[in-house]
């Protein structure tokens, strides 16, 4: 449901940008043969020569179009380049499209708050700058402006004859109002940033300026290939008075069905006839008050400062006859596709600190006789845990209750069309505590493994095939999304379990030295890290006591052993940890700050007399099962 969010700064500078016939670009830079020529890249799948995914700016002068696939795409363009998208584990490898992304995200982000919106658009809120060189060196003040500048687009400016001057007019006007001087100098800056993109990347881009993001994102879109497009608030209305509903964001599905129907609303200006408090009656207080606001072209979606994806999603559609029949199908490319989830999620731990906390399914599905022809296949979702294995374990899970829900009552036989999983819920490591820093590896497997036992729950899908709105949906728009290029090898998985090891060698040696309660501690709190995250293989087994989960400890530990034998009587004093049994040398080993912090909690814990659960460093270090 959109949310109103009024514009409380009108004279905000935000800018959209939009790659042009993006995959198209990135595969004529790896072949600069093909630059120039009508190209299209078609999606792995050779039936009538693959679905078209990116058209290139000169094929569609020959009426080539996205939803063609490439063999009529021949038909109507006998010279067309047909490039197929790269291909890893049978599905279609999306790295190096991703990476061309990031690479045009480094550079639009010298100039002020930068959001990746996917994998080829960008927001960026330009006031601050625009501000300064307002201040600094306004338009009016420069020899030269810009000559991309001076080809914008701005709307409401009369006349195609002489653009270009009547564009530097517009730029250096004196009696232009303060929005529109920061207008211009947005746009001196962005078309800056375009040109820079361009010689640092090969790549052109187009882009709308205006006051928020939602005008922002209808003007990049309206002149391409590489141009932008300005809007002044003065042509707001009249803008928005052509712009059917159907084209604006949110408005495409039923809600925007529901204002054509009963409404009679065709064009977003048309909502102007109505009253706030009609809208709301109508389609809800928050609802209503959104409608109220776009058809003014007012929102105050913060541009968010975001470089990284919101989540990460690998999926794959099996159209037709290649529907997947049985389980063991499913769960093989679940399996894969869980394989390149992870491996994602690992790298993302790796080089960004960030953890994810939510595994979510998606599937598409039929049942082959027609009852309940609506029913959808519901999305379900879990705490995620880290490592191949189980997120293949829980993936199987997830859609084995989604299809048991699916199916209700009838046995019908089924199939899958499609199949999705995503790792959602992506948060920074913690990284205030200089304890947790010290025991980085330890405090993310254990924030990782802490999740383990929550039950499966319903997932309102997070995104949707075609959409491409956040780094995940962008995923969905190829149907086989997300792959990660690198072949996951048996020792890629664990990297946590790594840690663990480090963990552990580094307990065995202070036990060895005779040294510790501390350490002892952690030890204890590793392996028992280990032993959760070991979740059990249903989930309705999660729920069975301790007793059972000790008998398998020994196995789940294996190579760990000496530390892996860990007692019920153990593992509980480690939860009940008593701040006296302590041994004060152990302290004196650790880092100044952590000593300093660890005499704190210890000093507190005294004091307290028992211990506080609920206190950040027992939280961080205890692995509970039941939280
Ligand atoms: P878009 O930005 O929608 O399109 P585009 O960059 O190809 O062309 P335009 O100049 O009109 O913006 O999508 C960006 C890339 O995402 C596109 O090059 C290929 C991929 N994509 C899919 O794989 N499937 C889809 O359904 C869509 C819409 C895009």
């Amino acid at each position: 449901m959109p949310i109103p969010r009024p514009d409380l700064q009108g004279d905000r500078v935000i800018a959209h940008v939009d790659m042009d016939c993006f995959y198209v670009q990135v595969e004529q830079r790896k072949q600069p043969k093909l630059r120039g020529l009508p190209t299209a890249v078609v999606q792995y799948n050779d039936w009538k020569g693959g679905a078209l995914i990116a058209v290139s700016y000169e094929a569609r002068k020959f009426g080539v179009k996205r939803s063609m696939r490439g063999a009529e795409a021949e038909m109507v363009c006998p010279n067309i380049q047909l490039v197929q998208v790269p291909v890893a584990r049978g599905k279609a490898d999306l790295n190096a499209y991703r990476s061309a992304g990031s690479e045009v995200v480094s550079i639009l982000s010298t100039k002020g708050r930068c959001e990746r919106a996917s994998i080829d658009e960008v927001y960026l809120d330009l006031t601050d700058a625009a501000e300064s060189m307002l201040l600094e060196t306004p338009p009016a003040a420069l020899e030269d402006i810009d000559e991309e500048a001076l080809k914008s687009h701005v709307l409401g400016l009369s006349g195609d004859e002489d653009r270009e001057k009547n564009v530097q007019r517009w730029f250096i006007r004196s009696d232009a109002i303060h929005q529109d001087r920061l207008l211009a100098c947005g746009a001196i800056i962005v078309a800056h940033l375009r040109g820079e993109v361009l010689k640092e990347t090969e790549f052109t881009c187009s882009a709308g300026i205006a006051h928020n993001k939602m005008l922002a994102k209808l003007a990049s879109g309206m002149h391409k290939p590489a141009q932008q497009t300005i809007v002044p608030s003065s042509a707001v209305k009249d803008l928005l008075a052509s712009l059917p509903v159907k084209k604006m964001k949110q408005l495409g599905g039923k809600l925007g069905s529901s204002l054509q129907n009963d409404l009679g609303v065709n064009n977003v200006g048309d909502l102007l006839k109505f009253s706030e408090e009609k809208l709301q009656e109508r389609y809800g207080f928050n609802t209503g008050t959104w409608l109220w606001n776009i058809a003014r072209g007012i929102s105050g979606d913060e541009v968010k400062g975001r470089v990284l994806p919101k989540s990460h999603g690998c999926g794959k559609t099996f159209p037709g006859p290649r529907a997947l029949k049985t389980a063991a199908a499913v769960e093989s490319w679940l399996n894969q596709l869980c394989e390149e989830l992870s491996e994602r999620i690992q790298l993302d731990m790796d080089q960004n600190k960030r953890v994810a906390h939510t595994l979510t399914l998606h599937a598409r599905a039929f049942k082959t006789s027609d009852v309940e022809p609506h029913k959808k296949f519901p999305s379900k979702s879990c705490p995620l845990r880290y490592g191949i294995n189980k997120i293949q374990e829980d993936a199987k899970k997830l859609f084995d209750t989604g299809l048991r829900e699916f199916l209700g009552s009838h046995s019908n036989a089924w199939r899958v069309t499609s199949l999705a999983i995503s790792a959602g819920k992506i948060l920074d490591t913690p990284r205030t505590s200089s304890i947790s820093r010290f025991f980085q590896g330890k405090s993310l497997s254990s924030a990782i493994s802490d999740a383990s036992n929550d039950d499966i729950q319903d997932d309102a899908p997070s995104f949707s095939i075609g959409c491409k709105e956040n780094i995940v949906p962008e995923s969905d728009k190829d149907e086989e999304v997300f792959v990660h290029g690198k072949s996951v090898k048996e020792d890629d998985a664990p990297s946590k379990d790594r840690k663990i090891d480090v963990l552990c060698t580094q307990s065995r040696k202070q036990k060895d030295k005779g040294n510790g309660s501390i350490l002892k501690f952690f030890s204890g709190t590793n392996t028992s890290t280990k032993h959760a995250s070991n979740a059990p293989s249903s989930w309705s087994e999660s729920l069975k006591g301790q007793d059972q989960r000790d008998h398998q400890e020994e196995s789940l530990v294996d190579g760990h052993s000496r530390l892996g034998k860990i007692s019920n009587q153990q593992r509980d004093s480690s939860w009940n940890f008593n701040a006296e049994d302590i041994d004060p040398s152990v302290i004196d080993e650790l880092p100044e700050e952590i000593q300093r912090e660890v005499r704190g909690w210890i000093c507190s814990s005294k004091r307290a007399k028992t211990t506080k659960r609920g206190s950040s460093i027992f939280h961080y270090f205890t692995t509970d099962d039941n939280a």
